[in-house]
């Protein structure tokens, strides 16, 4: 019997210029770029093993036996490394989050991109970290950006392209490009209301401003691009904390609204913070958490006062971190 494992740890990252939005037909393709910092002190491992006593790919996340769809996105992609590598055998998957899953903390983006690596590892393909980037992409975009630590860039994809086209994030700057710290506020510990490709197509196809988006989501990413290159931690807030918001104030127009009370409360916060003299910016994903960038110098300042927000459960404070890690696991002897 062949023994083909590996095991992956992936952290999330946070988009400061967000992706919301596809490119019509096949292929997962992002209608917009998007611009992220991957996470230290949030991880998904992932441990993955080929086995051929199995007759369908099992996957346990946290203590769950996922099945149905969830099930079939998870086999979908290690469908394409059986397909590269030859294999036909089922796989054994094993995936815990230090974080809470599926709540907008970007549980899928750390998720997929430890998958991926670690799928192809066990497969034994010498792919760049590229072609793993492309693939947790089809998956799910924002884990493209996970493949890379620091600071990195998924484009918008091609239009009209039949899924074939290869498309990976690519890494725009290292982790200590722009010293800051990013304090997560978790305003809630269950799942998210909204799925975030379902609210997207919901977005897509009846948002009267998803138009306007498309053009200013442009504009944004490269203004915030240009800003993080010449150090303006600055404008990288107020172009960050400007993309959620054209971003939540589209979906919210069809209905697709992702903000608690403690949301709100959050960006009020933020708005006093500032007019106090301290650089807070928020950032808010598919759920309704905030995520606020801050001088590391201002974080000791800044976090009790996000603590004590009405709603806000927990804080946890990160850095911009490394890209994942992977290992070739041995044959138990
Ligand atoms: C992002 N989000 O850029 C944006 C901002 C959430 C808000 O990417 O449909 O799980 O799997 O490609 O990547 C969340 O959506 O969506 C996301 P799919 P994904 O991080």
């Amino acid at each position: 019997m062949t023994f083909n494992a590996a095991s992956a740890v992936a952290h999330p990252n946070i988009a400061l210029a967000k992706y919301w939005g596809k490119r019509d037909g096949a292929g997962n393709y992002p209608a917009v770029p998007s611009l992220s910092v991957t996470l230290d002190g949030m991880a998904t491992r992932t441990t993955l093993r080929f086995d051929e006593r199995l007759s369908e790919d099992r996957f346990i996340l946290g203590n769950e036996l996922l099945i149905g769809r969830p099930l079939e996105r998870l086999s979908r992609l290690v469908d394409e490394v059986r397909l590269a590598a030859g294999l036909t055998t089922r796989v054994s998957v094993v995936s815990a989050n230090d974080f809470p899953t599926a709540s907008g903390l970007a549980s899928s983006a750390s998720g997929f991109a430890a998958l991926a690596l670690a799928a192809v590892t066990a497969a034994d393909l010498a792919w760049t970290p590229e072609q793993v980037s492309n693939l947790a992409r089809r998956a799910s975009a924002s884990a493209a950006r996970s493949v890379f630590g620091g600071f990195a860039r998924l484009a918008a994809g091609p239009i009209g392209s039949d899924g074939s086209v290869a498309l990976a994030a690519e890494p725009v700057a290292g982790p200590d490009a722009m010293p800051m710290k990013v304090v997560v506020c978790v305003t809630h510990e269950g799942s998210k209301s909204v799925a975030s490709t379902d609210g997207m197509l919901r977005t897509m196809a009846s948002s009267p401003y998803y138009e306007r988006w498309l053009s200013y989501a442009v504009e944004n990413e490269a203004a915030l691009h240009k800003a993080l290159l010449s150090g303006n931690f600055q404008e990288v807030g107020e172009l960050a904390e400007a993309s959620a918001l054209a971003m939540h104030a589209t979906a919210l127009a069809c209905g697709v609204s992702y903000f608690n009370g403690a949301t709100l409360e959050a960006l009020k916060q933020l708005r006093l913070l500032r007019d106090a003299g301290l650089a807070v910016y928020g950032t808010i994903d598919a759920g309704p958490h905030v995520k606020v960038l801050v001088r590391p110098d201002q974080e000791p300042i800044v976090t009790p006062k996000l603590r004590a927000i009405a709603g806000v459960v927990r804080t946890i404070v990160t850095t911009p971190g490394g890209a994942p890690s992977v290992e070739r696991l041995k044959k138990p002897s």
